[in-house]
């Protein structure tokens, strides 16, 4: 309903949300944190930075995080230091701290992300990824909590090139990598409450690198940079990113996320990760028959960045 008679969209979009205005940025960012956390050797820096839109307003790359303040979600994966199971058999469950959420009811979440997440239940920030870039690594994580319970969690697709979204990758220094989210949620008697899939609403809110800020089609809530480039370049010389505030509501069970689109759904061949321990050793869990989770995210596998999902379940 792109031309929409104006009384039919106010009705379909709040005018604060449809008045929310995008922010372009041009070219690197300043570095502000050299890395939030070192891995060691072949791993990716997973440095922080500013840079100030035309309108001058100042926006963190590739987002701003809680990284270091929210308790560590426990491993199921973790090349960095941590544990490294084979499979869901070698984690003992009740070794995983139990998170209050505000509740009585014990729920369990196992999550694989690319590259980090921050898990809000009910509102609350309740855990976080301990390796914000790379290694890929995958978590556990024990709450309790009162039903309906509404799960947000905040999805970062990490980058080398800051305010400009992409890595030194396949030969080129400016390559655009991919996110991704795939989750499973279980209740205390091991039955499935939720596993990520398209009933989950997803928005970006940082997306690049853009190579023509014109190829970006925001309309209302739709944010489609399905018409712009995905190559990787040696030079970025222009390129720009594009910035929407985050709401600062986004994560509470009041927030209206009806005005989101449907998160979009991806295979485990799209994002790349069959040859990841940190998935492919708890395939079991990810890929349950019967409750086999998607991997999610927004419109852009590839080119957003910064992107928010939610989920209530009964
Ligand atoms: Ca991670
Ligand atoms: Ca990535
Ligand atoms: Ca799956
Ligand atoms: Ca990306």
């Amino acid at each position: 309903m792109k031309h929409a008679i104006a009384g039919v969209l106010l009705a379909t979009v709040p005018i604060g949300v449809a008045a929310q205005e995008t922010a372009f940025t041009t070219g690197l960012a300043t570095v502000v944190n050299p890395g939030l956390f070192d891995c060691g050797p072949n791993s990716r820096v997973s440095a922080v930075g500013k840079v100030v839109s035309d309108d001058g307003t100042v926006w963190t790359v590739p987002a701003e995080t809680h990284y270091g303040t929210v308790p560590f979600a426990a491993d199921l994966f973790n090349e960095c230091g941590g544990d490294q199971f084979e499979s869901l058999a070698e984690l003992d469950l009740e070794s995983v701290p139990l998170l209050d959420a505000g509740g009585r009811e014990e729920f369990t979440a196992y999550i694989f992300a690319d590259n980090y997440f921050e898990l809000y239940v009910n509102g609350r920030l309740i855990a976080g990824d301990p390796v914000p870039f790379t290694k890929f690594n995958s978590n556990v994580v024990r709450f309790a909590a009162e039903r309906p319970v509404t799960l947000a969690i905040m999805m970062v697709d990490w980058e080398e090139n800051l305010g400009l979204g992409s890595e030194n990758n396949r030969g080129k220094a400016f390559h655009p990598g991919d996110g991704g989210l795939v989750a499973h949620f279980k209740d205390a008697s091991g039955v499935t409450v939720a596993i990520t899939d398209d009933s989950w609403r997803a928005q970006t809110f940082y997306t690049a690198p853009l190579n023509d800020r014109s190829c970006l089609v925001v309309d209302g809530p739709i944010r489609d940079s399905s018409g712009c480039s995905e190559a990787g370049v040696d030079d970025a010389t222009g390129f720009s990113a594009a910035h929407w505030a985050v709401p600062p509501d986004w994560m509470m069970p009041s927030f209206d996320d009806s005005i989101w689109p449907s998160a979009a759904t991806f295979s485990n061949d799209t994002v790349g990760v069959n040859n990841k321990k940190a998935f492919t050793n708890f395939e079991d869990l990810f890929d349950t028959p019967g409750a086999d989770a998607d991997f999610i995210w927004s419109s852009n596998l590839v080119l957003d960045n910064l992107v928010l999902l939610r989920k209530t379940f009964d």
